[in-house]
Protein backbone atom coordinates (compact mmCIF):
# COMPACT_ATOMS: atom_id res chain seq x y z
CA UNK A 1 0.00 0.00 0.00
CA UNK A 2 1.15 3.47 -0.71
CA UNK A 3 2.26 5.43 2.31
CA UNK A 4 0.20 7.99 3.40
CA UNK A 5 0.18 11.27 5.01
CA UNK A 6 -2.17 11.57 7.90
CA UNK A 7 -0.73 14.81 9.42
CA UNK A 8 -3.51 17.29 8.55
CA UNK A 9 -6.77 15.56 7.76
CA UNK A 10 -9.38 17.50 6.17
CA UNK A 11 -13.21 16.37 6.87
CA UNK A 12 -15.33 18.32 4.75
CA UNK A 13 -18.56 19.92 5.52
CA UNK A 14 -20.42 22.53 3.16
CA UNK A 15 -22.52 23.48 5.48
CA UNK A 16 -19.21 25.21 7.34
CA UNK A 17 -18.57 27.34 4.57
CA UNK A 18 -18.64 31.18 4.89
CA UNK A 19 -21.31 32.91 3.19
CA UNK A 20 -20.84 33.10 -0.83
CA UNK A 21 -17.59 30.58 -0.14
CA UNK A 22 -17.42 28.13 -3.11
CA UNK A 23 -17.10 24.61 -1.70
CA UNK A 24 -14.59 23.31 -4.44
CA UNK A 25 -12.56 27.28 -4.38
CA UNK A 26 -12.37 26.27 -0.83
CA UNK A 27 -11.19 22.90 -1.12
CA UNK A 28 -8.37 23.76 -3.88
CA UNK A 29 -7.06 26.07 -1.90
CA UNK A 30 -6.84 23.95 1.88
CA UNK A 31 -5.04 21.89 -0.35
CA UNK A 32 -2.43 24.74 -1.29
CA UNK A 33 -2.01 25.33 2.28
CA UNK A 34 -0.90 21.88 3.25
CA UNK A 35 -4.04 19.65 3.95
CA UNK A 36 -2.37 15.57 3.37
CA UNK A 37 -5.58 13.42 3.07
CA UNK A 38 -9.25 14.91 2.49
CA UNK A 39 -12.40 13.04 3.93
CA UNK A 40 -15.87 13.76 0.96
CA UNK A 41 -18.62 14.10 4.07
CA UNK A 42 -21.77 15.20 2.67
CA UNK A 43 -24.47 14.18 5.30
CA UNK A 44 -27.65 14.90 3.70
CA UNK A 45 -27.18 14.89 0.14
CA UNK A 46 -29.06 12.97 -2.83
CA UNK A 47 -26.56 10.64 -4.27
CA UNK A 48 -26.55 11.91 -7.88
CA UNK A 49 -25.25 14.84 -6.28
CA UNK A 50 -22.98 13.30 -3.85
CA UNK A 51 -21.39 11.32 -6.53
CA UNK A 52 -20.95 14.71 -8.56
CA UNK A 53 -18.99 16.36 -5.98
CA UNK A 54 -17.06 13.36 -5.26
CA UNK A 55 -16.01 13.04 -8.75
CA UNK A 56 -14.82 16.51 -8.97
CA UNK A 57 -13.21 16.67 -5.32
CA UNK A 58 -11.25 13.33 -6.80
CA UNK A 59 -9.87 15.50 -9.69
CA UNK A 60 -8.44 18.39 -7.85
CA UNK A 61 -7.45 16.28 -5.17
CA UNK A 62 -5.54 13.90 -7.85
CA UNK A 63 -3.51 16.96 -8.84
CA UNK A 64 -2.37 17.55 -5.37
CA UNK A 65 -1.13 13.68 -4.90
CA UNK A 66 -3.88 13.99 -2.13
CA UNK A 67 -5.53 10.96 -0.81
CA UNK A 68 -9.50 11.14 -1.59
CA UNK A 69 -11.43 9.20 1.50
CA UNK A 70 -15.37 8.61 1.28
CA UNK A 71 -17.43 9.11 4.20
CA UNK A 72 -19.96 6.39 4.82
CA UNK A 73 -20.96 5.97 1.43
CA UNK A 74 -18.85 2.62 -0.03
CA UNK A 75 -20.67 2.85 -3.64
CA UNK A 76 -19.66 6.47 -4.05
CA UNK A 77 -16.19 5.40 -2.65
CA UNK A 78 -16.27 2.13 -5.82
CA UNK A 79 -17.45 4.90 -8.10
CA UNK A 80 -15.23 7.23 -7.65
CA UNK A 81 -12.53 4.94 -7.31
CA UNK A 82 -11.53 6.80 -3.67
CA UNK A 83 -8.60 6.27 -2.06
CA UNK A 84 -10.62 4.91 0.96
CA UNK A 85 -13.64 4.86 2.78
CA UNK A 86 -14.22 6.47 6.22
CA UNK A 87 -16.92 4.68 8.61
CA UNK A 88 -18.89 5.48 11.97
CA UNK A 89 -19.93 2.91 14.41
CA UNK A 90 -23.44 3.08 12.99
CA UNK A 91 -22.27 2.53 9.28
CA UNK A 92 -21.52 -0.47 7.40
CA UNK A 93 -18.97 -2.70 9.71
CA UNK A 94 -15.13 -2.44 8.37
CA UNK A 95 -14.93 -6.21 7.78
CA UNK A 96 -17.98 -6.04 5.39
CA UNK A 97 -16.15 -3.07 3.19
CA UNK A 98 -13.30 -5.02 3.08
CA UNK A 99 -14.93 -7.77 1.23
CA UNK A 100 -16.41 -5.45 -1.05
CA UNK A 101 -13.65 -2.79 -1.80
CA UNK A 102 -10.88 -3.41 -3.79
CA UNK A 103 -7.65 -4.59 -2.53
CA UNK A 104 -5.69 -1.67 -0.93
CA UNK A 105 -8.15 0.26 -0.31
CA UNK A 106 -7.65 2.26 3.04
CA UNK A 107 -10.47 1.90 5.66
CA UNK A 108 -10.89 4.17 8.37
CA UNK A 109 -13.34 4.21 11.68
CA UNK A 110 -14.28 6.54 13.87
CA UNK A 111 -13.58 5.36 17.86
CA UNK A 112 -14.75 6.72 21.11
CA UNK A 113 -13.79 4.37 23.73
CA UNK A 114 -11.70 1.38 23.71
CA UNK A 115 -14.55 -1.12 22.98
CA UNK A 116 -14.55 0.42 19.52
CA UNK A 117 -10.81 0.48 19.31
CA UNK A 118 -10.70 -3.55 20.29
CA UNK A 119 -13.21 -3.86 17.19
CA UNK A 120 -10.95 -1.73 15.01
CA UNK A 121 -8.11 -4.01 15.68
CA UNK A 122 -10.05 -7.20 15.33
CA UNK A 123 -11.98 -5.66 12.07
CA UNK A 124 -8.17 -4.92 10.42
CA UNK A 125 -8.98 -1.58 9.90
CA UNK A 126 -6.25 0.68 8.51
CA UNK A 127 -6.65 3.51 10.71
CA UNK A 128 -8.36 5.07 13.54
CA UNK A 129 -10.43 8.75 14.16
CA UNK A 130 -10.54 9.19 17.72
CA UNK A 131 -12.81 11.54 19.31
CA UNK A 132 -14.04 13.82 20.12
CA UNK A 133 -10.78 14.61 21.91
CA UNK A 134 -12.63 18.41 22.68
CA UNK A 135 -16.26 19.50 22.78
CA UNK A 136 -17.47 20.45 19.17
CA UNK A 137 -20.51 21.90 17.75
CA UNK A 138 -20.11 20.38 14.17
CA UNK A 139 -21.39 16.58 14.81
CA UNK A 140 -23.82 15.60 17.56
CA UNK A 141 -21.72 14.61 20.10
CA UNK A 142 -23.77 11.17 21.58
CA UNK A 143 -20.60 9.78 23.43
CA UNK A 144 -18.52 11.55 25.40
CA UNK A 145 -15.58 14.17 24.82
CA UNK A 146 -12.90 12.18 25.85
CA UNK A 147 -9.76 14.53 26.38
CA UNK A 148 -6.15 14.03 25.73
CA UNK A 149 -5.72 11.65 28.56
CA UNK A 150 -8.69 9.69 26.68
CA UNK A 151 -6.48 9.63 23.22
CA UNK A 152 -3.16 8.54 25.29
CA UNK A 153 -5.61 5.14 26.67
CA UNK A 154 -6.37 4.45 23.12
CA UNK A 155 -3.09 4.97 21.93
CA UNK A 156 -1.43 2.62 24.37
CA UNK A 157 -3.92 -0.21 22.80
CA UNK A 158 -2.65 0.46 19.30
CA UNK A 159 0.64 -0.42 20.57
CA UNK A 160 2.56 -2.66 18.50
CA UNK A 161 -0.02 -2.45 15.83
CA UNK A 162 0.49 -0.79 12.17
CA UNK A 163 -2.81 0.76 12.67
CA UNK A 164 -2.74 4.95 12.23
CA UNK A 165 -4.34 7.47 14.56
CA UNK A 166 -5.64 10.56 14.15
CA UNK A 167 -7.66 12.74 16.73
CA UNK A 168 -10.62 14.47 15.77
CA UNK A 169 -13.50 16.93 17.29
CA UNK A 170 -12.67 21.05 18.43
CA UNK A 171 -9.30 21.00 17.02
CA UNK A 172 -7.96 24.17 16.64
CA UNK A 173 -4.42 26.39 15.97
CA UNK A 174 -5.39 27.67 19.71
CA UNK A 175 -5.21 23.84 21.35
CA UNK A 176 -3.55 21.82 18.44
CA UNK A 177 0.20 21.76 20.26
CA UNK A 178 -2.20 21.00 23.44
CA UNK A 179 -3.33 18.12 21.69
CA UNK A 180 -0.63 16.90 20.11
CA UNK A 181 1.89 17.02 23.50
CA UNK A 182 -0.64 15.22 25.39
CA UNK A 183 -2.00 13.01 23.12
CA UNK A 184 0.31 10.05 23.79
CA UNK A 185 0.79 6.60 25.45
CA UNK A 186 3.04 5.36 28.03
CA UNK A 187 5.67 4.10 25.17
CA UNK A 188 5.75 7.39 23.84
CA UNK A 189 3.36 6.34 20.86
CA UNK A 190 2.06 9.55 19.25
CA UNK A 191 -0.62 10.75 17.40
CA UNK A 192 -0.18 10.20 13.48
CA UNK A 193 -2.27 13.43 12.87
CA UNK A 194 -5.07 15.11 13.38
CA UNK A 195 -8.60 15.78 11.35
CA UNK A 196 -10.37 18.88 11.33
CA UNK A 197 -13.64 20.69 9.78
CA UNK A 198 -14.65 24.07 11.08
CA UNK A 199 -11.19 25.10 11.24
CA UNK A 200 -10.52 24.83 7.42
CA UNK A 201 -13.97 24.72 6.52
CA UNK A 202 -15.28 27.68 8.18
CA UNK A 203 -12.52 29.76 7.27
CA UNK A 204 -12.71 32.60 4.30
CA UNK A 205 -8.63 32.06 4.06
CA UNK A 206 -8.66 28.27 4.04
CA UNK A 207 -5.18 28.62 2.39
CA UNK A 208 -4.07 30.46 5.87
CA UNK A 209 -6.26 28.36 7.96
CA UNK A 210 -4.33 24.95 6.83
CA UNK A 211 -0.78 26.45 6.46
CA UNK A 212 -1.22 27.60 10.17
CA UNK A 213 -1.99 23.84 11.04
CA UNK A 214 0.54 22.57 8.92
CA UNK A 215 3.33 24.44 10.44
CA UNK A 216 2.16 23.90 14.17
CA UNK A 217 2.00 19.69 13.20
CA UNK A 218 5.88 20.12 11.82
CA UNK A 219 7.06 22.00 15.14
CA UNK A 220 5.56 19.26 17.14
CA UNK A 221 7.18 16.31 14.61
CA UNK A 222 10.72 18.69 15.52
CA UNK A 223 10.44 19.10 18.94
CA UNK A 224 9.53 15.24 19.53
CA UNK A 225 12.91 14.26 18.25
CA UNK A 226 14.30 16.85 20.37
CA UNK A 227 12.57 15.23 23.50
CA UNK A 228 13.67 11.79 23.21
CA UNK A 229 17.48 13.35 22.22
CA UNK A 230 17.85 14.37 25.28
CA UNK A 231 15.80 13.04 28.12
CA UNK A 232 17.15 13.62 31.23
CA UNK A 233 19.51 10.85 32.70
CA UNK A 234 18.53 7.53 34.26
CA UNK A 235 21.63 6.63 35.60
CA UNK A 236 20.49 8.13 39.67
CA UNK A 237 22.51 6.48 42.76
CA UNK A 238 21.77 8.32 46.21
CA UNK A 239 24.94 10.00 45.76
CA UNK A 240 24.09 12.06 43.05
CA UNK A 241 20.55 12.19 43.97
CA UNK A 242 22.24 13.97 47.28
CA UNK A 243 24.62 16.31 45.60
CA UNK A 244 22.15 16.63 43.11
CA UNK A 245 19.64 18.17 46.01
CA UNK A 246 21.59 20.16 47.72
CA UNK A 247 22.45 21.92 44.59
CA UNK A 248 18.85 23.24 44.16
CA UNK A 249 18.92 23.76 47.95
CA UNK A 250 21.47 26.74 46.87
CA UNK A 251 19.75 27.25 43.74
CA UNK A 252 16.78 28.32 45.62
CA UNK A 253 18.51 30.39 48.21
CA UNK A 254 20.58 32.19 45.51
CA UNK A 255 17.91 32.99 42.91
CA UNK A 256 14.92 32.74 44.91
CA UNK A 257 12.77 32.06 42.68
CA UNK A 258 8.86 33.29 41.87
CA UNK A 259 6.52 30.52 43.05
CA UNK A 260 3.21 31.35 42.30
CA UNK A 261 0.57 29.42 44.01
CA UNK A 262 -3.27 28.43 43.07
CA UNK A 263 -3.69 26.48 46.68
CA UNK A 264 -6.05 26.01 49.67
CA UNK A 265 -7.90 28.69 51.45
CA UNK A 266 -7.49 26.82 54.43
CA UNK A 267 -3.32 27.19 54.14
CA UNK A 268 -2.34 30.16 51.76
CA UNK A 269 -0.53 31.72 55.16
CA UNK A 270 1.25 28.62 55.94
CA UNK A 271 2.08 27.83 52.24
CA UNK A 272 3.50 31.44 51.60
CA UNK A 273 5.56 31.18 55.26
CA UNK A 274 6.84 27.69 54.36
CA UNK A 275 7.88 29.18 50.86
CA UNK A 276 9.89 32.46 52.12
CA UNK A 277 11.81 30.43 54.93
CA UNK A 278 12.82 28.02 51.95
CA UNK A 279 13.92 30.92 50.24
CA UNK A 280 11.86 31.06 47.72
CA UNK A 281 9.18 34.27 47.44
CA UNK A 282 5.23 33.03 47.15
CA UNK A 283 2.77 34.64 44.61
CA UNK A 284 -0.73 33.74 45.96
CA UNK A 285 -3.09 34.63 42.24
CA UNK A 286 -6.07 33.19 40.92
CA UNK A 287 -7.27 35.76 39.23
CA UNK A 288 -7.72 34.55 35.19
CA UNK A 289 -6.93 37.91 34.08
CA UNK A 290 -3.42 38.00 35.42
CA UNK A 291 -2.30 34.53 34.39
CA UNK A 292 -0.71 35.10 31.11
CA UNK A 293 1.65 38.08 33.11
CA UNK A 294 2.63 35.73 36.13
CA UNK A 295 3.80 32.95 33.82
CA UNK A 296 6.53 35.38 32.54
CA UNK A 297 8.32 35.98 35.98
CA UNK A 298 7.14 33.26 37.85
CA UNK A 299 9.68 29.64 37.87
CA UNK A 300 7.19 27.40 38.88
CA UNK A 301 3.49 26.98 39.48
CA UNK A 302 1.53 25.09 41.74
CA UNK A 303 -2.08 24.01 41.45
CA UNK A 304 -3.81 22.61 44.32
CA UNK A 305 -7.59 22.02 44.63
CA UNK A 306 -7.97 21.62 48.02
CA UNK A 307 -10.81 24.19 48.32
CA UNK A 308 -12.32 24.36 44.99
CA UNK A 309 -14.16 27.36 43.53
CA UNK A 310 -15.08 27.75 39.91
CA UNK A 311 -13.13 31.26 39.50
CA UNK A 312 -9.84 29.35 40.96
CA UNK A 313 -10.60 26.59 38.53
CA UNK A 314 -10.68 29.07 35.66
CA UNK A 315 -7.62 30.66 36.94
CA UNK A 316 -6.09 27.24 37.40
CA UNK A 317 -6.76 26.50 33.29
CA UNK A 318 -5.36 29.16 32.16
CA UNK A 319 -2.33 29.35 34.40
CA UNK A 320 -1.71 25.80 33.56
CA UNK A 321 -1.63 26.83 29.83
CA UNK A 322 0.47 29.57 30.26
CA UNK A 323 3.13 28.17 32.21
CA UNK A 324 3.56 24.98 29.66
CA UNK A 325 3.60 27.34 26.89
CA UNK A 326 6.82 28.92 28.43
CA UNK A 327 8.20 25.95 29.69
CA UNK A 328 7.34 26.92 33.64
CA UNK A 329 7.30 23.35 35.35
CA UNK A 330 3.61 22.72 37.10
CA UNK A 331 3.39 20.67 40.16
CA UNK A 332 -0.56 19.28 40.72
CA UNK A 333 -1.65 19.08 44.01
CA UNK A 334 -5.46 17.15 43.26
CA UNK A 335 -6.10 17.10 46.96
CA UNK A 336 -9.30 15.04 47.82
CA UNK A 337 -10.00 14.02 44.40
CA UNK A 338 -11.47 10.86 45.18
CA UNK A 339 -13.88 12.47 47.64
CA UNK A 340 -16.53 13.17 45.37
CA UNK A 341 -17.71 12.92 41.53
CA UNK A 342 -17.19 17.35 41.03
CA UNK A 343 -13.46 16.80 41.97
CA UNK A 344 -12.68 13.87 39.83
CA UNK A 345 -14.29 16.08 36.96
CA UNK A 346 -12.46 18.98 37.30
CA UNK A 347 -8.75 17.27 37.74
CA UNK A 348 -9.66 15.29 34.55
CA UNK A 349 -10.35 18.66 33.21
CA UNK A 350 -6.82 20.13 34.16
CA UNK A 351 -5.03 17.29 33.10
CA UNK A 352 -6.36 17.03 29.94
CA UNK A 353 -5.81 20.75 29.11
CA UNK A 354 -2.02 21.17 30.44
CA UNK A 355 0.54 19.13 31.56
CA UNK A 356 2.08 19.05 35.13
CA UNK A 357 5.53 18.28 35.90
CA UNK A 358 5.02 16.25 39.09
CA UNK A 359 1.48 15.16 40.33
CA UNK A 360 1.74 14.83 44.44
CA UNK A 361 -0.84 12.70 46.48
CA UNK A 362 -1.56 10.55 49.19
CA UNK A 363 -2.73 6.98 48.61
CA UNK A 364 -6.42 8.08 48.21
CA UNK A 365 -5.84 10.14 45.67
CA UNK A 366 -3.61 8.91 43.47
CA UNK A 367 -5.57 5.80 43.44
CA UNK A 368 -8.70 7.84 42.39
CA UNK A 369 -6.73 9.47 39.97
CA UNK A 370 -5.15 5.85 38.43
CA UNK A 371 -9.17 4.40 39.02
CA UNK A 372 -7.75 1.98 41.39
CA UNK A 373 -9.70 1.03 44.25
CA UNK A 374 -6.98 -0.82 46.39
CA UNK A 375 -7.44 2.26 48.81
CA UNK A 376 -10.64 3.88 49.98
CA UNK A 377 -10.75 7.86 51.25
CA UNK A 378 -12.50 9.50 54.08
CA UNK A 379 -12.91 13.23 52.68
CA UNK A 380 -8.95 14.13 51.79
CA UNK A 381 -7.45 11.77 53.82
CA UNK A 382 -6.55 8.21 53.12
CA UNK A 383 -7.75 5.43 55.10
CA UNK A 384 -5.28 2.54 55.38
CA UNK A 385 -1.40 2.22 54.43
CA UNK A 386 -2.05 2.32 51.02
CA UNK A 387 -0.21 0.16 48.29
CA UNK A 388 0.64 -3.50 48.34
CA UNK A 389 3.03 -2.92 45.87
CA UNK A 390 3.85 1.26 46.17
CA UNK A 391 6.86 0.80 44.41
CA UNK A 392 5.42 -0.37 41.24
CA UNK A 393 2.21 1.85 41.56
CA UNK A 394 3.97 5.11 41.72
CA UNK A 395 6.30 3.61 38.77
CA UNK A 396 2.74 3.03 36.43
CA UNK A 397 0.82 6.20 37.30
CA UNK A 398 3.96 8.23 36.31
CA UNK A 399 4.37 6.25 32.85
CA UNK A 400 0.19 6.62 32.28
CA UNK A 401 0.80 10.25 32.59
CA UNK A 402 4.06 11.07 30.63
CA UNK A 403 3.10 13.47 28.01
CA UNK A 404 5.06 14.81 25.60
CA UNK A 405 5.70 17.44 28.34
CA UNK A 406 7.28 21.01 27.56
CA UNK A 407 8.89 21.42 30.59
CA UNK A 408 10.28 17.90 31.35
CA UNK A 409 10.24 14.56 29.43
CA UNK A 410 8.33 12.87 31.95
CA UNK A 411 5.63 13.34 34.56
CA UNK A 412 7.15 12.72 38.36
CA UNK A 413 5.00 11.31 40.52
CA UNK A 414 4.87 11.64 44.29
CA UNK A 415 2.82 9.23 46.67
CA UNK A 416 3.11 11.19 50.33
CA UNK A 417 2.64 9.08 53.10
CA UNK A 418 4.78 7.67 56.56
CA UNK A 419 7.15 6.89 53.53
CA UNK A 420 7.26 8.66 50.21
CA UNK A 421 7.43 6.95 47.03
CA UNK A 422 8.34 9.36 43.78
CA UNK A 423 9.05 8.44 40.54
CA UNK A 424 9.81 9.40 36.90
CA UNK A 425 8.29 6.19 35.20
CA UNK A 426 11.71 5.04 35.46
CA UNK A 427 13.63 5.43 38.63
CA UNK A 428 11.81 5.49 42.23
CA UNK A 429 13.24 7.12 45.13
CA UNK A 430 12.03 6.12 48.69
CA UNK A 431 12.26 8.38 51.04
CA UNK A 432 11.81 7.28 55.07
CA UNK A 433 12.25 11.11 56.82
CA UNK A 434 9.56 12.67 58.39
CA UNK A 435 7.68 13.26 61.97
CA UNK A 436 4.27 12.21 62.41
CA UNK A 437 3.56 15.46 64.53
CA UNK A 438 3.11 16.27 60.15
CA UNK A 439 0.03 14.88 60.11
CA UNK A 440 -0.79 16.06 62.98
CA UNK A 441 -1.45 19.77 61.28
CA UNK A 442 -3.59 20.45 58.07
CA UNK A 443 -1.79 21.72 55.00
CA UNK A 444 1.59 19.68 55.66
CA UNK A 445 0.40 17.70 52.25
CA UNK A 446 -0.34 20.97 50.91
CA UNK A 447 2.75 22.63 52.09
CA UNK A 448 4.84 19.84 50.22
CA UNK A 449 3.37 21.32 47.12
CA UNK A 450 4.87 24.69 48.08
CA UNK A 451 8.41 22.70 48.45
CA UNK A 452 8.47 20.92 45.22
CA UNK A 453 7.09 23.56 43.21
CA UNK A 454 10.25 25.88 44.94
CA UNK A 455 12.71 23.02 44.11
CA UNK A 456 11.44 22.88 40.67
CA UNK A 457 12.17 26.02 39.91
CA UNK A 458 15.70 25.79 40.76
CA UNK A 459 15.88 22.59 38.67
CA UNK A 460 14.27 24.58 35.19
CA UNK A 461 16.52 27.18 36.30
CA UNK A 462 19.42 25.18 35.99
CA UNK A 463 18.35 23.74 32.81
CA UNK A 464 17.98 26.88 31.21
CA UNK A 465 21.49 28.47 32.81
CA UNK A 466 22.74 25.15 31.07
CA UNK A 467 20.70 26.01 27.61
CA UNK A 468 22.15 28.95 27.48
CA UNK A 469 26.04 27.47 28.03
CA UNK A 470 25.79 24.66 25.46
CA UNK A 471 22.97 26.57 23.06
CA UNK A 472 20.21 23.55 23.04
CA UNK A 473 17.45 22.46 24.83
CA UNK A 474 18.26 21.29 28.12
CA UNK A 475 15.32 19.51 29.88
CA UNK A 476 14.88 20.22 34.02
CA UNK A 477 15.65 17.68 36.68
CA UNK A 478 12.20 17.59 37.79
CA UNK A 479 12.66 13.99 39.62
CA UNK A 480 15.39 16.16 41.77
CA UNK A 481 13.09 18.84 42.21
CA UNK A 482 10.56 16.80 43.61
CA UNK A 483 13.26 14.86 45.96
CA UNK A 484 14.45 17.99 47.24
CA UNK A 485 11.24 19.62 47.76
CA UNK A 486 10.08 16.09 50.09
CA UNK A 487 13.53 16.04 51.67
CA UNK A 488 13.47 20.20 52.54
CA UNK A 489 10.33 19.44 54.48
CA UNK A 490 10.53 16.41 56.12
CA UNK A 491 13.77 16.54 57.57
CA UNK A 492 12.74 19.99 59.05
CA UNK A 493 10.14 18.49 60.85
CA UNK A 494 11.92 15.72 62.50
CA UNK A 495 14.45 18.42 63.81
CA UNK A 496 11.60 20.78 64.73
CA UNK A 497 9.93 18.06 66.80
CA UNK A 498 12.69 17.30 68.95
CA UNK A 499 12.97 21.34 70.22
CA UNK A 500 12.89 21.86 73.60
CA UNK A 501 10.12 24.66 72.42
CA UNK A 502 8.14 22.20 70.92
CA UNK A 503 5.34 20.83 72.93
CA UNK A 504 2.96 19.52 70.25
CA UNK A 505 0.75 20.35 66.84
CA UNK A 506 0.43 24.50 67.95
CA UNK A 507 3.95 24.90 68.59
CA UNK A 508 5.23 22.64 65.79
CA UNK A 509 4.32 24.97 63.00
CA UNK A 510 6.15 27.88 63.85
CA UNK A 511 9.29 25.52 64.75
CA UNK A 512 8.69 23.97 61.21
CA UNK A 513 9.06 27.14 60.00
CA UNK A 514 12.11 28.11 61.73
CA UNK A 515 14.17 24.91 60.32
CA UNK A 516 12.96 25.43 56.98
CA UNK A 517 14.77 28.21 56.50
CA UNK A 518 17.59 26.90 58.98
CA UNK A 519 17.93 23.76 56.22
CA UNK A 520 21.66 23.56 55.11
CA UNK A 521 23.83 21.65 52.63
CA UNK A 522 25.30 19.48 55.98
CA UNK A 523 22.01 18.59 57.64
CA UNK A 524 20.69 17.31 54.47
CA UNK A 525 23.58 15.23 53.65
CA UNK A 526 23.38 14.21 58.03
CA UNK A 527 19.99 13.06 57.63
CA UNK A 528 18.52 11.86 54.35
CA UNK A 529 17.29 8.61 54.07
CA UNK A 530 16.90 7.81 50.58
CA UNK A 531 16.99 4.76 48.53
CA UNK A 532 17.01 4.76 44.91
CA UNK A 533 15.79 1.55 42.86
C1 LIG B 1 -11.17 10.61 10.58
N1 LIG B 1 -16.30 12.86 13.60
C2 LIG B 1 -15.98 12.89 14.91
S1 LIG B 1 -16.00 14.43 15.54
C3 LIG B 1 -16.35 15.13 14.06
C4 LIG B 1 -16.50 14.13 13.10
C5 LIG B 1 -16.85 14.40 11.69
C6 LIG B 1 -16.54 16.62 13.88
C7 LIG B 1 -15.28 17.41 14.08
O1 LIG B 1 -15.49 18.74 13.64
N2 LIG B 1 -12.73 10.62 12.42
C8 LIG B 1 -12.54 10.81 11.11
N3 LIG B 1 -13.55 11.20 10.31
C9 LIG B 1 -14.78 11.42 10.83
N4 LIG B 1 -15.79 11.80 9.98
C10 LIG B 1 -15.02 11.25 12.19
C11 LIG B 1 -13.95 10.83 12.96
C12 LIG B 1 -16.37 11.57 12.85
P1 LIG B 1 -14.60 19.99 14.11
O2 LIG B 1 -13.19 19.77 13.66
O3 LIG B 1 -15.23 21.16 13.43
O4 LIG B 1 -14.75 20.08 15.60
Amino acid sequence: MTLIDYSLYLVTDRKLLPPGKDYFESLEQSLRGGVTIVQIREKDTDTAEFLDIALRSKDLCDRYKVPLIVNDRLDIALAVQADGLHVGQRDMPVSVARKLLPANTIIGVSCNNLQEIEKAIQDGADYVGIGAVWATTTKDLDKPVIGVRGVGEMLQRLDGTSIKAVAIGGIKSQNLLRTLHGSVSPNNHALDGVAVVSEIMGSLIPEQAAARLSELISSFKRSGCIHKALSVSSDYSVTTVIDGVVDLLNCVRERSPLIHQITNNVVIAQSANATIALGASPIMATTVQEMEDLAKIHGALLVNIGTLVPTAYEGMMAAGTFANARRKPVVFDPVGVGASEFRKKAVGGLLNTWQSSVIKGNAAELAALAGSNEVQSKGVDSVGSGFKDPVSFVRNVARKERKHSISSSCCVVVLSGKIDYISDGTNVAVLENGHELLSKMTGSGCISGSCIASYCAAAMSKAQMAEEDQGKMVIGDMFLGAIGGILALTISAELAAVRDDVKGPGTFFPALIDELSLLSSRIIRERARIQIL
